[in-house]
């Protein structure tokens, strides 16, 4: 398989190996950007552009192994999100994260940044998936439902992205200003966010409704900006697990979660797809670094 890979999808730049776990990746290194993908899950792990530092947050408590979710990176979640409100015994976020993808593209595009296409089935569910590792990372999830369903069939999706930061309790993040959302640490209140940017100062899991805003989170203590700009999704979900979740979490450092936040780009509860046979969907989100 590897050596399959190795041979069709070979791009100056993309190279594609065993890594952890001995889970096969995809590295990236090119003039304007390093980043790292694996095929369980078509899970961005890294995205480094240059003359910036690391962007995406990893545990080093991950698992890297078949069948488990990594920690960090862009899990995608599909077709559900957190728990299955149907089976609780079904893996939390779905299975696109922990089943492996196939290569079905890799090229370097004019910009310099390199692309990657890769597919999966899931239920009746047709997935491509293709990433842009370049000044920015462009993500672009597109759902189609099979036109052999015999019925229309609803979905959730995430790009569930963890993004490094130098301490959770001196970042902010603007845009979702005034925004209703579902705030997960306080039994699923429904509230509406003030007309200040995002600060933290306790565990936060909100699912912000509606909204097709961009977000940007300050990070003054690094000296940059990360702007999160997206289409197709109407859910945005904010995530630090702060001191005692992070501890109930064995693929999570007790002492990781000033380090990171998510800013997660979703179609979550009430803003889930439903499409008729052969109907699609995309999401596609943006992320981009300025000082
Ligand atoms: O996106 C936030 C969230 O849904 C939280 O509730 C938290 O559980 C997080 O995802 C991580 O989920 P995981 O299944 O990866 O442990």
């Amino acid at each position: 398989m590897l050596n399959d890979l190795k041979k069709e999808f070979s791009v100056p730049g993309l190279c594609f190996e065993l890594g952890n776990g001995n889970l096969i990746r995809a590295v990236i290194d090119t003039a304007i950007a390093k980043g790292e993908l694996f095929l369980q899950g078509a899970h961005v792990t890294s995205w480094h552009p240059v003359g910036q530092r690391p962007v995406l947050w990893l545990s080093g408590q991950s698992n890297y192994e078949a069948g488990k979710p990594i920690r960090g990176g862009v899990p995608i979640c599909f077709p559900w999100f957190g728990p299955n409100s149907k089976d609780i015994t079904q893996p939390a976020h779905g299975f696109a994260r922990i089943t492996d993808w196939q290569v079905a593209g890799a090229r370097s595009n004019t910009d310099g940044a390199i692309e990657l296409h890769l597919k999966n089935t899931i239920d009746s569910f047709l997935l491509d998936f293709h990433v842009e590792f370049g000044r920015e990372l462009k993500m672009t999830l597109r759902t189609q439902l099979s036109s052999e369903a015999t019925s229309s069939h609803s979905f959730e999706d995430a790009l569930h992205t963890y993004f490094v930061v130098s301490d959770v309790r001196s970042i902010s993040i603007a845009g979702l200003e005034g925004a209703s959302y579902i705030d997960k640490v306080d039994q699923g209140m429904l509230k509406q966010a003030s007309g200040e940017a995002i600060t933290f100062a306790g565990e936060a899991d909100r699912v912000y409704l509606e909204t097709q805003t961009a977000c940007e989170l300050t990070d003054s203590a690094l000296g940059r900006v990360i702007r999160v700009s997206k289409t197709g999704s109407a859910s945005t979900v904010v995530w630090n697990p702060w001191i005692d979740k992070s501890k109930r979490m064995a693929d999570f450092g007790d002492d990781e979660w000033p380090g990171m936040v998510c800013i997660e780009t979703a179609n979550v509860g009430t803003s889930q797809i439903e499409l008729e046979p052969g109907g699609s969907h995309t999401t596609v989100v943006t992320i981009s670094v300025s000082n």
